[in-house]
């Protein structure tokens, strides 16, 4: 039998309060001044790697069965131009492209406000569910836009460290397969790291499905929670599995380490060049760099990280 959310969450740690009642960043907290300079001090070569997948694929956009692909549209084009056509007469008879999407904010790479989710009719840092009502008046992705998230990222590359080419559906790790793959790499992870962990999941087809991911402990909250990990970073629809298969309930990390810890999730990064430039080297550290759009009272938007080596 499942039980509730509440129920297995009882008496787990939370930073409701640490940074104040107006907080809506979270654990992107710890990201101070000193860690920006931290992360900066891991750049040898310069060499910069995007981390955003492609909006509007011709292969098809990873989105999970509750959302569908983005819609590109051309509204002007040269053919606002032929006979009968709307283009406007510029003086001087320029021409131009103008086109708009239609897409979830969640569709494609992105970041997660930390009011996506929600138990017990509170959001992160206690806010009141009922202020997500027609947009999010609290713990929207703007705060977390305007703040922007800049430290030291480590990658931990999880297939090569488990011998095949992608993690397999619902394959499950924790923290100390994470130590154990770092230590594998020459990688420590230290506190306050933003933490990226790939799966190469969806090389697979077909894409969706059950995602690979960290297993929820009360051992993997402990973990995060005393690294002070302020970003967790994957390249998977969900950074965790849909379902807990020990209690049954749908995505206890996101109940636990983004709207209890503070914990900011990335989701479905491309993670791919990344991998071959630090396999090349082995060096798994960098500095990483990101901005999701800022879209008022919104509950995540798109990204486009950067990995500066
Ligand atoms: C949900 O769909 C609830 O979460 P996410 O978009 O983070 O996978």
């Amino acid at each position: 039998m499942t039980i509730g959310i509440g129920e297995l969450l009882a008496g787990s740690p939370d930073n409701w309060g640490r940074w104040g009642p107006d907080d809506e960043v979270g654990a992107l907290n710890y990201l101070t001044r000193q860690e920006v300079l931290r992360g900066a001090a891991e750049i040898r070569t310069g060499e910069t790697i995007v981390l955003q997948r492609l909006i509007g694929d011709p292969d098809g956009d990873p989105v999970s069965p509750s959302r569908t692909p983005a819609r590109h549209t051309m509204t002007v084009d040269e053919s606002s131009w032929d006979p009968g056509g709307t283009g406007p007469a510029f003086p001087g008879g320029l021409h131009y492209a103008d086109d708009k999407i239609d897409a979830y904010l969640q569709g494609s790479t992105q970041y997660d406000a930390l009011g996506h989710v929600w138990y017990d009719g509170r959001l992160w840092n206690g806010y009141d569910a009922r202020t997500t009502v027609g947009g999010l008046r609290k713990a929207g992705i703007d705060p977390i836009a305007r703040r922007g998230i800049a430290g030291r990222g480590v990658l931990l590359d999880l297939p090569p460290w488990r011998g095949k080419p992608s993690l397999d559906p619902g394959e499950l790790f924790d923290h100390h397969d994470l130590e154990a793959c770092a230590e594998s790499q020459g990688t420590v992870i230290e506190r306050h790291d933003i933490l990226v962990l790939r799966s190469n999941y969806l090389s697979r087809t077909p894409r969706q499905g059950n995602d690979p991911g960290l297993e929820f402990s009360f051992a993997l909250l402990d973990w995060f929670q005393d690294k002070e990990i302020p970003n967790l970073v994957t390249d998977t629809f969900a950074n965790e599995p849909p379902v807990d298969r020990r209690s049954g309930c749908a995505l206890p990390l996101h109940c636990s380490l983004m709207r209890n810890l503070g914990v900011v999730f990335a989701e479905l990064c491309d993670l791919e060049r990344l991998a071959s430039a630090c396999a090349a080297d082995r060096r798994y550290e960098f500095f990483y760099v990101a901005a999701p759009l800022r879209v008022h009272r919104a509950a995540g938007s798109p990204v486009n990280p950067v990995a500066i080596r």
